[in-house]
């Protein structure tokens, strides 16, 4: 028991750590917090954490600082793309997870919907538990997304959404795809999600609203 305690400890980040590495990315020090990722890289932290206990919660972080006038806009912008860089330097981990790739999963960002870590680090997840992961990015275009759904013939298709008034477009969204693909399984999850109750899209039969992590990992298709 202590053993596994023990264990579980090592494997989180440490709060010095945590520090340090949101001063460099306030700092826009991109060398300094590639460096702290390496380093947790080599303590076998999993990219779980990583994605989780660094980049999103130094995200938010990030966020309430220019929420709060603390930083400014570029600042934030550089942070983005300091993470944007590190998320992409973990591609190869998760390239050689190995795992079998039977199940098709495509993610995206509602219309309108600019912010797209999220969704992406939820792609790169997908690819860790041993689907074959499609990311179209930032403000996908309905029509467009179709036309994919059509060629990529995913078994789970993944929206994101961080703003709050893009939830009518997320719900028009879902509406097309189940009109022309009525048993396609949705997930969703983002931001925007803490700011209501669960159940803005409890209309619609087929998806599912993921609240972390564990849940997603224990997908199946
Ligand atoms: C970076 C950022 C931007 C960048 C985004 C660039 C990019 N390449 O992504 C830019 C500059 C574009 C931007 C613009 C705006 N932003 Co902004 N932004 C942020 C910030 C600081 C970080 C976002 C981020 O990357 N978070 C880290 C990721 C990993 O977290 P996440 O998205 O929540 O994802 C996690 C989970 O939610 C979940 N998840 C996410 N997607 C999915 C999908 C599925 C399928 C599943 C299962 C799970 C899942 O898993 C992820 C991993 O843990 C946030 C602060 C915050 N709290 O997030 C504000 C924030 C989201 N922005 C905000 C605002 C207000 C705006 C603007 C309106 C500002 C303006 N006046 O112009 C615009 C709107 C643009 C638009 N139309 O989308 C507000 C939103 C308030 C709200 N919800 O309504 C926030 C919260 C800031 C704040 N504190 O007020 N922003």
């Amino acid at each position: 028991m202590l053993k596994l305690i023990i264990v579980m400890i090592m494997k989180n980040i440490d709060n010095k750590t945590y520090q340090k590495y949101i001063k460099r990315l306030v700092e826009g020090d991109r060398r300094s917090c590639f460096d702290i990722v390496q380093s947790l890289i080599e303590k076998d932290i999993e990219l779980e954490i990583i994605y989780k206990e660094l980049f999103t919660k130094s995200m938010y972080e990030i966020g309430y600082l220019w929420q709060k006038n603390k930083i400014t806009v570029t600042v934030e912008h550089i942070a983005t793309s300091i993470t944007e860089q590190l998320i992409s330097s973990l591609y190869p981990k998760i390239l050689g997870s190995g795992q079998n790739k039977a199940c098709k999963y495509l993610g995206a960002c509602v219309p309108g919907e600019l912010h797209q870590l999220g969704g992406k680090m939820i792609a790169d997840l997908m690819e860790l538990y041993g689907w074959d992961s499609f990311f179209a990015g930032a403000n996908t275009p309905e029509e467009d997304l179709l036309q994919e759904i059509k060629r990529i013939r995913p078994d789970l298709i993944g929206l994101s959404i961080s703003i709050f008034f893009n939830f009518d477009k997320m719900k028009n969204l879902i509406k097309s795809i189940q009109s022309s693909f009525p048993d396609l399984k949705i997930i969703t999850g983002g931001h925007a999600f803490t700011l209501t109750d669960n159940n803005i899209l409890s209309d619609f039969k087929n998806v599912r609203l993921i609240k972390d992590i564990d849940e997603l990992k224990r997908l199946s298709c």
